[in-house]
């Protein structure tokens, strides 16, 4: 038997697909490889598989679907995966047999897995097991090696519409979006040029996400400099750097030069989130996270929007863990229509599919924008109309080369940044104030350990609890001592823990807030 099931532990196909030690998951992955297989001979198209254990130490791995168009797994196929991880080894052969049945899949029908990995030293082992997977059941397929998490999703997309998304190779990704980020910038023209060729500097988490934004930042130098620092040559992936890292702990990464009011940004291992920060003139920081992008990237396309004549249904979709203060100043001031789902990517994406411009992001960086097709027809209607107006056409074409610079299939370290970028540009706006747009409400998040987390049953967007009864009112009450206050406790989907999330008009009265919720949950 290849890659022989050892262990009796159960794991779960979740919001990170399988995600736990990496010396678990040899047999974990050469069943992927084979689900992977019987997922493209289904669909009848190619699918990505991605290594990867994101922001989690570098001892993790994990394994996800990436599914035709650059979407996550079909939820009713997250529970064949998990069937298949767990299934005994005298049973796996009989198992397939049943799914190929169920689903009345093909088998002689042709199939295409690509995959690729982050930087983690087990990736080259466990890739070297999901292509035995793959081979098992005689599919083409190909190794990508190292790559970012978005860019397979670029990948799957592109060779899925045999090109109309992008050219299918990472070249064709760098490519593509440089291309879009050069042709913004070469027309952004402001009567005075306040700034001068703004530069960035980067935390790459010391991961791929740095090897792939030096890559960037050859094609795009004539209008940012890119500084990277957290390399991946010689410190150790995720520690004490990263996005995640920033955001959890509200403070800079190690290894990043402390410049006043530079603007410094953090991907996390796989390059799927970013977070912004920058220190003012004391020395003190401040982060600037996903609600805060999503406030920026989502005021930047609703001004391209008017500017061009266009009316278009325009939304942001937060989860719970957004800042009040975010959705309070995107209602209240901006006037965009707000949505808050459950926590994962796959939430977010479906519900901002939902409206014709759909702005997704979570707090912790994660998040893209997608565009119905009928919002690019009637740019090119802009633009081939030969308006009178200028600016009209103009901002039509901006707003085309902004869809272009986005990476529509998930959250993406490098395409956000660069909208960032050029949305700071465009608006003629520093860091300060962006930062300025609204004052994030303080918060604080803690974790805790629990005999069962199983037992936590949510509701409204993962807000309230409904089981146990007795814990939704002692939270309520909690909540009601403080000003501005607002709490909600979650079960983690990656970590055996139960997550709080407190917000207040203070930062100790944030911390308190949460400490008190934790010992309900406790
Ligand atoms: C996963 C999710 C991320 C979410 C996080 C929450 C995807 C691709 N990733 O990393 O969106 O924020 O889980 O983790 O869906 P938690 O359940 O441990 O809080
Ligand atoms: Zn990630």
């Amino acid at each position: 038997m290849n890659h022989p099931k050892l262990i009796n532990q159960i794991l779960e196909y979740g919001t990170a697909g399988f995600r736990t030690k990496a010396n678990l998951l040899d047999h974990v992955l050469y069943r992927v490889g084979i689900l992977a297989v019987l997922r493209s001979k289904f669909k009848k198209a190619t699918i990505g598989v991605m290594i990867t254990a994101s922001h989690n130490p570098v001892e993790d791995n994990g394994v996800k679907l990436v599914d035709p168009h650059g979407e996550m797994l079909a939820p009713d196929w997250e529970v064949i995966a998990t069937d298949l991880a767990n299934v005994s080894d005298d049973r796996l052969s009989s198992l397939i047999d049943s799914i190929v049945h169920k689903w009345e899949i093909d088998i002689t029908s042709p199939s295409n897995v690509i995959f690729a990995r982050d930087t983690r030293p087990s990736g080259s082992s466990l890739s070297a097991s999901l292509l035995d997977g793959i081979k098992s059941l005689n599919s083409s397929f190909t190794d990508f090696e190292i790559l970012t998490t978005p860019q397979l999703h670029y990948l799957v997309h592109s060779i899925n519409t045999n090109g109309l998304y992008g050219t299918p190779t990472p070249e064709g990704y760098i490519k593509k979006l440089s291309a879009a980020f050069n042709q913004l910038h070469s027309n952004i023209k402001h009567e005075t040029t306040p700034f001068e060729k703004p530069r960035i500097f980067v935390d790459g988490a010391n991961g791929v996400g740095a090897l792939q934004v030096k890559k960037m930042s050859k094609e795009i130098e004539s209008y940012i400099t890119i500084e990277v620092f957290n390399d991946a040559t010689s410190g150790k992936l995720n520690h004490m750097c990263g996005a995640d890292y920033v955001k959890i702990q509200q403070k800079a990464p190690e290894g990043v030069p402390i410049i006043p009011y530079e603007r410094c940004a953090s991907f996390d291992g796989d390059a799927d989130r970013v977070i912004y920060y920058y220190f003012d003139s004391d020395k003190r920081f401040h982060m600037l996270d996903g609600d805060k992008i999503a406030a920026l990237i989502a005021g930047c396309i609703s001004d391209f929007c008017v500017q061009a004549g266009l009316s278009v249904d325009l939304g942001v979709v937060q989860t719970a863990y957004a800042n009040g203060a975010s959705t309070k100043y995107l209602t209240d001031t901006k006037m965009l229509k707000v949505a808050c789902v459950c926590t994962g990517v796959k939430h977010l994406h479906s519900k901002a599919q939902e409206f014709e411009v759909g702005v997704y992001f979570e707090a912790n960086g994660h998040g893209t924008v997608l565009y119905k097709a009928s919002v690019k027809q009637k740019l090119n209607q802009v633009i081939q109309n030969g308006s009178s107006d200028d600016s009209c056409r103009v901002a039509a074409e901006n707003l085309l080369n902004f869809i272009d610079l986005t990476n529509e299939t998930v959250g993406d370290s490098i395409s956000d940044m660069l909208l960032v970028e050029t949305a700071l540009k465009i608006k003629a706006i520093d860091v300060l104030m962006w930062d300025a747009m609204y004052v994030d409400l303080p918060n604080r998040q803690l974790k805790t350990q629990v005999c069962d987390r199983s037992i936590f049953v949510l509701t409204n967007a993962e807000q309230q609890v409904v089981k146990p009864e007795s814990i939704q009112p002692k939270i309520d009450e909690l909540v009601s001592k403080y000003k501005d206050g607002r709490s909600f406790v979650r079960p983690s989907g990656t970590e055996d823990v139960v997550r709080i999330y407190a917000e207040a008009d203070t930062q100790m009265n944030a911390d308190w807030l949460a400490y008190e919720v934790s010992l309900v949950v406790y």
